[in-house]
């Protein structure tokens, strides 16, 4: 009886699924290759309960302008033709509906909004309304914490001045965003500074060169700043303008990003792994604050959380389930998969922000949604389109890093080198991408 009546629900039910990582950790490839495996259901090896069948998979347009629509076709293309698909928005979202053997009559809907890790630090944006409080709140987190206070050294001073110009605020205020990028360090608000609305992230470079290149607002006249109380008193048309560009800032990106994570049924959260072993520490770092910023701010009672309440009414209701997912595992060899090797770095990394929402389900797995490796035998070597001194993009073999057991105390950039490969799926649509591990990421997200 009780099964019935969950089935029945199921009928009105709308899954929202938030998927998430830093930029570059796979989610729009997760999601191709997913709505791949959903569309042509029985062909790719994608088991889903006992048996169960999917079928009637619909996508269903978007109705509203914001976020883009997720072009799954284009990158399905992108696949066949053997490119990985071209970063072209942030944020993206493809809403579906599909029928499964074990629901009861009618379809279910499921939508899929895929949103930047970056943009976490833009929480206190959402957070506070007002420009006054929010300049408060950053410059008492650069204050109190030392490496910040010192990527923000000049610009700290210069606001101490009576008389501020607005181009050597915002100059200073970009070399201070660029330092932190550059020092790893997560808290890089307004996020459009690291990663703009194309989805493009700031290119290495020098403090200036990043600072000269990047824009820390929607456009070049549309930046703003953190300015203290006696500033935004001394200066008040400076204050004014600032706290003008800093409304529509958080009107368009900062809200309508938290809006839609505080709705999230289930959570999905890419960890890259490979490539935080190649990047060293700092990236590890970088990334792990990340996840532990968007825990906190799913956590009741925090205090941005408590905040955001107060313009997200759906907050914290909804969210059931978490996969913590690794992904990219075809990149690292099959024996660190099956001595658990890989999910227990998983593991690890995520555990203190998995107790921070004790309440919620969660779940680890190990994941590749475009497998594009095969295992030498024996030998600690994979085969695969290696993306490095290969312009005719050829099968080759190569040697990949052992996994370590747990985090190293610290390591390097280079210490271990994982190579990034270039995809390998069917050009046959009809055929979706190989794939392991995706269809528990779906069962469990599902559920
Ligand atoms: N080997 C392998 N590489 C992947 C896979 N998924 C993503 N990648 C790599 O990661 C890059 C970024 O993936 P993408 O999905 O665009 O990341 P996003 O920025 O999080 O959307 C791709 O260009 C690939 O190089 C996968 O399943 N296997
Ligand atoms: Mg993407």
């Amino acid at each position: 009886m009780k099964s019935l009546m969950r089935n029945v629900l199921n009928l009105r039910q709308h899954n929202r699924v938030v998927v998430t990582g830093i930029a570059g950790g796979g989610k729009t490839v997760f999601l191709t290759s997913l709505i791949s495996h959903l569309m042509e259901f029985g062909q790719g090896q994608f088991h889903v309960g006992r048996g169960v069948d999917i079928s009637d998979f619909r996508e269903l347009s978007g109705r509203e302008k914001w976020p883009p629509y997720f072009p799954h076709s284009t990158f399905r293309e992108d696949l066949a033709r053997g490119d990985w698909p071209e970063k072209t928005t942030d944020c993206s979202e493809f809403v579906c509906q599909f029928k499964r053997s074990d629901w009861m009559l009618h379809a279910q809907k499921m939508s899929f909004f895929d949103f930047p890790g970056e943009r976490i630090s833009d929480a206190a944006v959402a957070a506070f309304n007002d420009y006054g409080q929010w300049s408060d709140h950053i410059l008492s987190h650069f204050s109190r914490h030392h490496d910040y206070a010192r990527a923000a050294g000049p610009y700290l001073e210069y606001i101490r001045r009576e008389q501020l110009d607005l181009d050597i605020l915002l100059s200073l205020y970009r070399e201070t965003l660029a330092r932190l990028i550059l020092d790893y360090k997560p808290l890089v608000t307004p996020s459009v500074f690291l990663l703009d609305q194309h989805g493009s992230t700031a290119e290495p470079g020098s403090v200036e060169e990043i600072a000269s290149r990047r824009i820390a607002g929607l456009a070049e006249n549309r930046q703003f700043a953190p300015l203290p109380e006696k500033a935004r008193r001394d200066n008040p048309e400076l204050a004014r303008q600032l706290a003008v560009e800093y409304k529509i800032y958080r009107k368009q990106v900062a809200l309508p990003v938290f809006d839609k994570i505080s709705r999230a049924g289930s959570l999905v959260v890419l960890v890259d792994i490979p490539s935080l072993l190649a990047g060293g520490v700092g990236r590890y770092n970088d990334n792990r604050q990340i996840l532990l910023d968007l825990f906190e701010v799913m956590r009741p009672s925090s205090d941005l959380g408590t905040m955001l309440l107060r313009y997200l009414k759906f907050w914290q209701k909804s969210l059931n389930r978490v996969a913590f997912v690794a992904a990219k595992a075809d990149l690292v060899h099959p024996m660190d998969i099956e001595n658990r090797r890989l999910i227990g770095l998983l593991k690890m990394m995520t555990e203190r922000a998995r107790r921070m929402l004790p309440h919620v389900e969660s779940q680890w797995f190990v994941c590749s949604a475009c497998h594009s490796t095969f295992p030498v035998e024996g030998v600690r070597r994979l085969k695969g389109k290696i993306a490095r001194d290969n312009p005719d993009r050829e099968f080759k073999e190569y040697s990949v890093p052992e996994l370590p057991r747990s985090w190293p105390e610290n390591w390097s950039p280079g210490d271990y080198p994982f190579f990034r490969v270039y995809p390998d799926a069917p050009e046959n649509y009809l055929i979706p991408p190989r794939h392991t591990g995706l269809d528990q990421v779906f069962e469990f997200i599902s559920g």
